[in-house]
């Protein structure tokens, strides 16, 4: 049990939890307590102050945190990914939908029960935006928060969904509520390209086609890419995607203009990730086998971002574009690894 100010991460135990722990545990001491339905590596498991193997659909477990912990900061990173979601739509809408409320219910209660708005950070995806076809992606260029938000698939409604209850729960909580309870809910979000770490592989989602080759690459292994080689959208090394994270979360509320952002770093087509991959690890056996419905998808994912009003509401400025994140960061650690 602690009174202490805490900080809860749900689906710690994914890509990005791993890269979100190792940050927040170096930054400060305040105490984080993870949820996931997976154990923790047992190296992150040893950071954290406390570890609930389970589900954010348990209401049992959240009210024993609730009761337990004194949480005013919350990174709800547990959902199901895009292609995954596909083969399951209402698995993937109970968890990602039914779970932000139980996690967005979980947050107010908090707030009320300690005065103060708790922080909830929300990771949205491009995944929100549907663009027609090939034609309109082409010439919408940098596309913005709030056009082509006509989402195709069960993750990205999720995802667009989940950020109205978020802006809701922030802003307009029971407004007409007799008792007039103000919302206790700092809703932060930010909508993530595809994202690629040196130290974990992702697993689910639509935009794997890029770590994935990566990785089989330099273990030697051959790869069939599912996407054609002139698939353009936008990525982000994960050092990167934790750094936005962090910088959204510290931002004054004054500042932030929106409760969702945008956030771009490079745009490679599928061919400019496998020509990188080969210069690097010269043995690699690539293939292109084009699943149709995963390319449907990254079809109608924009192309590029405009992410302006992140850089300029709360600083965001990735440190990697596409050759450093290769040359820097994604190759020598990868090299490293395997
Ligand atoms: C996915 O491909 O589902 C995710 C995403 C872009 O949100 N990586």
């Amino acid at each position: 049990m602690s009174r202490q100010a805490s900080t809860l991460i749900t689906g710690a135990s994914g890509e990005m939890g791993h890269g979100l722990i190792e940050r927040l545990i170096a930054r400060s001491d305040r105490p984080v307590i993870t949820i996931d339905l997976n154990p923790l590596a047992p190296a992150l498991a040893r950071m954290v102050r406390k570890e609930f193997t389970g589900s954010v659909l348990d209401s049992q477990l959240l009210d024993r945190i609730n009761a337990e912990y004194e949480v005013d900061q919350v990174f709800h990173l547990a959902a199901l990914l895009s292609t995954r979601s596909e083969f399951s739509p209402a698995l993937a809408h109970k968890v990602n939908v039914e779970g932000t409320l139980n996690m967005l219910e979980f947050a107010q209660k908090e707030g009320e029960s300690h005065g103060r708005p708790v922080v909830f950070f929300y990771p949205s995806s491009i995944a929100a935006y549907g663009l027609p076809d090939l034609a309109a992606k082409a010439a919408a260029g940098k596309v913005a928060e709030d056009v082509f938000t006509r989402p195709t698939t069960m993750y990205g409604a999720n995802k667009l969904y989940c950020e109205h209850l978020g802006r809701y729960y922030d802003r307009h909580f029971k407004q007409l509520a007799a008792d007039s309870r103000s919302g206790k809910v700092d809703f932060r979000c930010i909508r993530f390209p595809g994202l690629i770490s040196a130290v974990t592989v992702p697993s689910g989602g639509t935009s794997d086609y890029a770590p994935e080759m990566i990785h089989a690459a330099a273990q030697g292994k051959p790869y069939a890419c599912f996407v054609r080689p002139d698939t353009r959208i936008p990525f982000m090394a994960m050092p990167d995607a934790i750094d936005a994270i962090l910088r959204l979360v510290d931002a004054p509320k004054p500042k932030l203009t929106r409760t969702e952002y945008n956030i771009g770093a490079f745009s490679p087509t599928t061919a400019e990730v496998e020509k990188v991959a080969r210069a690097a690890f010269p043995g690699a056996s690539i293939t292109t086998a084009v699943d149709a419905k995963r390319q449907a998808i990254v079809d109608s994912w924009p192309a590029d971002v405009d992410d302006g009003a992140a850089r300029r509401d709360w600083g965001h400025a990735p440190k990697y574009g596409f050759d450093t994140a290769f040359g820097e960061y994604l190759i020598p650690t990868i090299r490293a690894r395997y």
